[in-house]
């Protein structure tokens, strides 16, 4: 190969692109060959897959860009790690993987010799052997690319308080289509070239998708230029298709980025300067299926959307695709780059990168390895003064805001870099504009809003170096999570209840990737993905029915369950329990809804513990149904305002039907409804007939649509007496009261409920159920006059004092400290 114009001495250039050949050899082999992998025979049907399956379009240019970017690791001594975004390109990165060494690392069963390149081979897209995609089997990845759009985020994610990686991150020209790649491009935006690592986007032009050309592909060069430099990069444009040319100008494009990258780093770092930075990006503009067949019966496919598949789908059948596909692997001159033990040869490796320097060995993408476990200060001293349940009120998250504040303080410079560099945070929290708004403002009492553009003196709380990190995407915020969270550190997403389905998906493609990794050894443990859902259905009183909706619980509840837990802490102090112990969890996608409203403290800081610890348990002291005696009913809750209306109803029946053995029964873990053999926290039969009986009615408050109860719960014996109120998709902007009245799940409801349901009581209490009712719509017509709920309804307080323990030896409520410590749940 001659050497062209560039930075590329002959020797370097024939390594690397030997090395390139390689790769597609070992993508095309992956595609078609479950035998005969080095052509040592003549190929024939019985050597082919029967099921052709997988992606080659994309694989060419990711080949391409791996080898490129081993070169300049090994040139320059970068740091840097790979994020593919057309993920569906798994067999390049399967194949770079095994080309460097770092895939038969990690699966010695696969080396790097004729037997392994078989084992690589047959292995891909079939039974019993590895995904068509990158994915948590591959070395060297956070990313799964199968569903398109998280890339860019992802790797922000990743540079974030990683100062001496560049993540370098394919955007597919498909991908690139997306909304959340569209709002992901601002991630330039908040890397603060001092503390932050760096991003280089590579956006790959090849021009198609499965079946359709890409837009960024046909704007004409200019636009697509302006365009990405209104987005505050500065791109560089390696266009071609002669491997020789191509080769010197992607070399010389790399070279460029990466100075451009130290350079920025260098001024912001002390080294002058401190300006805005605009980051390099490379606009890789490549054939799609690039050294593939030209034609196929006649019809183009290299350089066009036909190559995205399998370019021969009739190899096995079809004596031509045979040949062609022989041709083709052939082109690649496999002699020249496999020694006879099929080994790569030598040459082509010398632009390996060492050790861990390789991209797929990052240990930024096995980001267990580098975890830590966060300082966590003791949160029972944020605990809120509970002298009896009910008198005093706080907001649960504001109180947790201030848990948070000194989460952030303790861990700020928490991790040290893995090549001994200076010690990094490794906290940040995420959320799309709403941290105050949710009442969490305390954090920035300690530190800021991340902020690299302009700042007026209007703003407040912004800061280059800010750790909590705003940005109205909630793709955005998701991904920059899940790409912290996956190279080893600690976070938290706080939204809006609603508006968290905007990430449903994005939430199935984490469990998804945390299901797999659970399952491989080699996959170190990484922090739970954090959701702290406030601003709920129950109280928005602002914003009204579009800002009403629980159901990513219901979502979220479909995945594995050894993956998700779902938390709904009634008050400020369960609320501080369930966090503490969701920030020191591995491997979990964590719910909180809790609310941020003023609501009533109902449980000191060792009730608690003890309830979050139990994860569901009776409230004997709102409880009338005495130790030795069953209850006639069941009154459950799940959720804060839930709980609130089940104690006011409990407050009604034990006033007005003092003979009536209420027991009330809070569920602050969700998952523990659910059979054992369905969840981790699942209760035994036993345990769930002893707490919500087999036989009395159970009356369930529920935060969320109620047919989920039914759902956890349809196994259960007594399954055919819950009865579930919850959120029935009544709502708009009115009072908090008025909400729960509308979907029935108000305190008169459920004491009518319970009338209805307990045998023999509704001829002895019709006069309460009527009452009840009547209440219900004096309630509808005073609201209606006066803008605000019953003076009755607002201004309720539970009962004071309180019946007190009916159990002997049972714990009083505020009374002597139980030693629990911190850590030491159950679950
Ligand atoms: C969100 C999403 N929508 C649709 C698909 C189906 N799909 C798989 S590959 C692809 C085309 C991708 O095109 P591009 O990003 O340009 O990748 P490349 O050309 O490199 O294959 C599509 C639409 C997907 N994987 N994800
Ligand atoms: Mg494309």
């Amino acid at each position: 190969m001659a050497a062209d114009p560039g930075p590329l001495p002959g020797t370097t250039l024939q390594a690397l692109d030997a090395y390139w050949r390689a790769a597609n050899y070992l993508s095309v082999g992956q595609i078609y060959l479950m035998a005969n992998p080095l052509l040592a025979e003549p190929l024939r049907p019985e050597h082919i897959k029967p099921r052709l399956l997988g992606h080659w379009g994309t694989s060419p240019g990711l080949n391409f860009i791996w080898a490129h970017l081993s070169r300049a690791i090994t040139a320059h001594g970068t740091e840097m790690m790979i994020v593919i975004g057309p993920g569906h390109g798994g067999p390049a990165a399967l194949a770079n993987t095994w080309l460097e060494g770092s895939y038969t690392e990690v699966y010695p069963s696969v080396p790097r010799n004729a037997a392994g390149m078989g084992a690589l081979f047959r292995q891909f897209s079939f039974p019993g052997g590895v995904p068509s995609h990158v994915a948590p089997e591959t070395p060297g990845s956070i990313h799964e690319g199968g569903e398109l759009g998280y890339s860019l985020s992802h790797a922000c994610g990743a540079a974030f308080d990683n100062p001496g990686l560049v993540v370098a991150c394919v955007v597919g020209d498909g991908e690139a289509e997306t909304g959340p790649m569209a709002a992901s491009w601002h991630g330039c935006r908040f890397l603060d070239p001092a503390r932050d690592g760096a991003v280089l986007p590579i956006l790959h032009l090849n021009g198609y998708k499965i079946a359709n050309p890409a837009v960024l592909a046909r704007l004409p060069e200019d636009e697509l230029d302006a365009l990405l430099r209104g987005y505050g990069y500065l791109p560089r444009h390696v266009t071609g298709h002669e491997p020789s040319v191509m080769h010197q100008k992607m070399a010389a494009a790399v070279d460029e980025c990466l100075a451009a990258i130290r350079d920025i780093q260098h001024r912001a770092r002390g080294g002058g300067g401190g300006e805005r930075a605009r980051w390099p990006l490379i606009v890789l503009r490549t054939p799609k299926g690039w050294t593939g067949p030209a034609q196929v019966d006649g019809l183009p496919v290299e350089g066009t959307w036909r190559s995205h598949q399998v370019p021969l789908a009739e190899v096995r059948t079809n004596p031509a695709h045979l040949r062609q596909l022989e041709d083709w692997l052939g082109s690649y001159r496999p002699e020249e780059l496999f020694d006879a033990e099929g080994a790569p040869r030598a040459e082509l490796l010398g632009l390996v990168p060492p050790g861990p320097l390789r991209l797929g060995a990052s240990p930024h993408a096995n980001g267990g390895v580098l975890l830590r476990d966060l300082v966590l200060p003791d949160f029972r001293d944020y605990a809120v003064p509970v002298p009896a349940p009910g008198v005093h009120m706080s907001e649960p998250t504001r109180v947790l805001g201030g848990m948070l504040r000194d989460v952030m303080v303790r861990n700020a410079g928490a991790r040290e870099g893995w090549r001994g560099q200076d010690k990094q945070g490794n906290f940040r929290v995420f959320g799309p504009d709403e941290t105050e708004s949710n009442r969490l403002g305390a954090l920035l009492e300690v530190t800021g809003k991340t902020w690299e553009e302009a700042i007026l003196p209007v703003d407040e709380h912004l800061a280059p170096d800010g750790r909590v990190m705003e940005i109205l995407s909630e793709h955005t915020c998701q991904g920059w999570l899940e790409g912290y969270l996956l190279t080893g550190r600690h976070g938290l997403f706080s939204c809006y209840e609603a508006f968290i389905h905007i990430v449903d998906s994005m939430f199935n493609q984490h469990a998804k990737w945390l299901k797999i990794s659970r399952a491989l050894a080699w996959r170190r443990p990484v922090a739970s993905l954090n959701y702290l859902l406030t601003s709920h259905v129950w109280r928005q009183d602002h914003n009204g029915f579009s800002h009403q909706d629980p159901g990513f619980i219901d979502h979220v509840v479909n995945k594995k369950a050894e993956v998700i837990r779902v938390y709904l802490p009634p008050d400020a102090n369960t609320l501080l329990s369930v966090a503490d112990h969701c920030l020191r969890s591995r491997d979990y996608v964590n719910v909180i809804v809790a609310g941020k409203q003023p609501c009533q403290d109902w449980l000191d800081m060792d009730a608690a513990v003890l309830h979050c610890t139990r994860g569901a348990g009776i409230w004997e002291w709102a409880s009338t149904d005495d130790a030795g005696t069953e209850p006639d009913v069941v009154l459950a809750c799940a959720g804060d305002v839930p709980t609130l209306e089940v104690l006011a109803a409990a407050s009604i029946l034990r006033k007005r039907l003092p003979d009536l053995r209420v027991r009330v029964v809070n569920v602050v873990d969700l998952m523990r409804l659910q059979p054992a053999i369905e969840h981790p926290h699942g209760m035994s039969d036993a345990e769930f007939d002893a707490l919500f009986t087999s036989d009395r009615p159970v009356i369930f408050a529920y935060h969320g649509y109620p047919w989920l109860i039914h759902r956890l719960t349809y196994r259960r014996t007594g399954h055919a007496n819950i009865h579930v109120r919850g959120y029935k998709e009544e709502g708009t902007t009115t009072t908090p009261f008025d909400m729960v009245v509308m979907n029935d799940m108000d305190r008169f409801h459920l004491v009518m409920d319970v009338i209805d349901r307990v045998p023999g009581l509704s001829r002895r209490a019709a006069w309460l159920r009527q009452e009840m009712a009547d209440t219900r719509v004096r309630h509808r017509a005073w609201t209606r006059e006066h803008g605000e709920d019953l003076p009755e309804v607002a201004g309720w307080a539970w009962p004071q004092p309180s019946r007190g323990p009916r159990r002997p030896g049972a714990r009083t409520v505020g009374g002597k400290a139980l030693a629990v410590p911190p850590g030491s749940r159950a679950r």
